[in-house]
């Protein structure tokens, strides 16, 4: 045992346990940031509460550190809660985790592990771009290169997607229940992208499987909601300071959290409705909510604040201007959503501002604004789109997808470059280069690509030249709206 293991069994919690008395029964692949500030402390309660075999064995298909951390440590790792206000951040310490396995070493015993009859549930965060589906026709992407890779190596699968349909297989050929597979990215109807997913690739690998997935497997969809940012060598060290404990994985997070569950699964569940959870039969109310008031705003917020030169989602909300953006646009989103019973939109609206403004949350601009080519349809298009045909205020969308088209340009004001980290920056690139100095070429360009803007949106003259005015407008002056 190392000192930190030692250290963290000499750490109380109000909420004691022993992990070692409860198996494992969820394995989660991709054990970042957010699934240990969210599901990880959800079931963290489940187990401190009522018991059960539980504990979830995380997957990093990326690279090992984060498995080597948490490995070191048992699994076990802080959690920093940083209230809205000027009250002392409170140190948990997270003991659901029971290990980590890496893809970096080794496929074979990811797929044991999820073929193990004790497994009941496989959740995922691995982020909207690894479900490798078309967005406009809905089928699997097989010109990914994980996806054409597994395709070819069903036995030695790279993706969530391949690994889920291998351990399947396996489950099945040894006569066993299959897991119910629970995605908890932020998407649209998650379960169902699963599903799909997961249907059109064992068809490729055979129909049987497919068949047998189709009839047993459940894929509940969710929502999912805690802001948190990536962590730092600063968290590191304020936790070693205030408690003592060498913890290589910490993880900060804001005092709000939320999930809500379609309650779907085959093989039973921990009591997460018992410790907070919301279970629902209709879940797309809630994520539509969640994906256009919170994620949208935070999407208009990244590329705003970023090219603002705002470092963190607080500066950018202490820009008066930003503030009055974010607030109109959260307005604006709440018009295009259906009512929920027992929800005030005014009152999440208002909630989410002071959200945002946390003065003791660090969360990066640059960090939301990765990957818009995968956020923006479901945060910004879709929206627009009801606005576009209910009569609404598109104003917003339009600014948003001109500031986020700006922002695919690469390039600050005053030259600094900067990394896109999308994965269709090379086709951005190119027509960015081809548009240097013609903003309505370049918006065109851009509503042209295949996969991207829903052909109803771009396809609507008012709203292409909106989004033109407005990228011409920042491109001469600046941020002005
Ligand atoms: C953010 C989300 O990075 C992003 O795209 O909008 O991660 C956001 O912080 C979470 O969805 C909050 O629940």
């Amino acid at each position: 045992m190392t000192d930190a293991l030692l250290k963290f069994s000499d750490h109380k919690n109000d909420l004691d346990y022993d992990p070692d008395a409860h198996a494992v029964g969820i394995v989660h692949i991709g054990i970042g940031a957010f699934h240990r500030a969210h599901q990880a402390v959800y079931t963290d309660d489940v187990l401190a509460k009522f018991g059960g075999d539980w504990r979830i064995l995380g997957v990093s298909l990326r690279s090992a550190e984060t498995a080597n951390a948490l490995n070191e440590q048992n699994g076990h790792y802080h959690l920093v809660i940083r209230p809205n206000d000027t009250e002392e951040p409170q140190f948990r310490v997270i003991r659901s985790v029971a290990g980590v396995l890496a893809a970096a070493n080794g496929i074979d015993p990811i797929v044991e592990a999820m073929a193990q009859p004790n497994v009941r549930i496989v959740s995922l965060t691995i982020t909207e771009k690894a479900y490798c589906l078309e967005r406009a026709t809905g089928k699997l992407d097989v010109s990914d290169p994980a996806i054409a890779h597994d395709l070819k190596n069903p036995d030695a699968p790279r993706s969530a997607v391949g690994l889920i349909v291998r351990a399947l297989q396996i489950r099945q050929a040894r006569g066993l229940d299959p897991f119910t597979a629970m995605s908890c990215d932020n998407l649209p109807d998650n379960g169902l992208l699963l599903k799909k997913a997961v249907l059109s690739f064992a068809q490729c690998v055979d129909t049987k499987l497919a068949n047998w997935i189709e009839e047993t497997t459940r894929f509940p969809s969710t929502m999912v909601d805690r802001i948190t940012p990536a962590t730092t060598d600063a968290l590191i060290s304020e936790v070693q300071t205030s408690t003592g404990i060498s913890d290589r994985a910490p993880i900060e997070t804001e005092a709000f959290s939320q999930w809500v569950i379609e309650d779907s699964f085959s093989s039973g569940r921990p009591a997460w409705d018992s410790v907070g959870v919301m279970f629902t039969r209709d879940i797309r109310p809630y994520e539509e909510m969640k994906l256009r008031m919170l994620n949208g705003a935070h999407s208009l917020m990244a590329y705003t604040g970023f090219l603002s030169r705002c470092r963190y989602v607080r500066d950018a909300m202490s820009d008066t201007r930003i503030a009055a953006l974010i607030e109109m646009h959260i307005r604006a989103a709440s018009r295009t959503l259906a009512q929920i019973d027992g929800v005030d939109y005014e009152q999440y609206g208002r909630a989410l501002i002071n959200r945002f403004k946390n003065p003791n949350i660090a969360h990066e601009t640059y960090q939301i604004a990765m990957d818009g080519s995968q956020k923006m349809p479901q945060r910004i298009f879709e929206p627009a789109l009801h606005a576009l045909e209910h009569d609404g205020d598109i104003r917003t969308f339009a600014f948003a997808t001109a500031i986020w088209i700006k922002y695919l340009i690469g390039r600050h004001d005053d030259g600094d470059s900067y990394a896109l980290r999308d994965p269709r920056e090379a086709e951005f690139a190119a027509l960015c280069t081809l548009h240097s100095d013609n903003a309505e070429g370049l918006v065109k360009a851009i509503f042209d690509l295949p996969d991207l803007v829903p052909a109803q949106l771009a396809q609507s003259l008012r709203f292409q030249e909106m989004v033109q005015s407005k990228l011409v407008k920042i491109m001469r002056q600046g941020i002005t709206e």
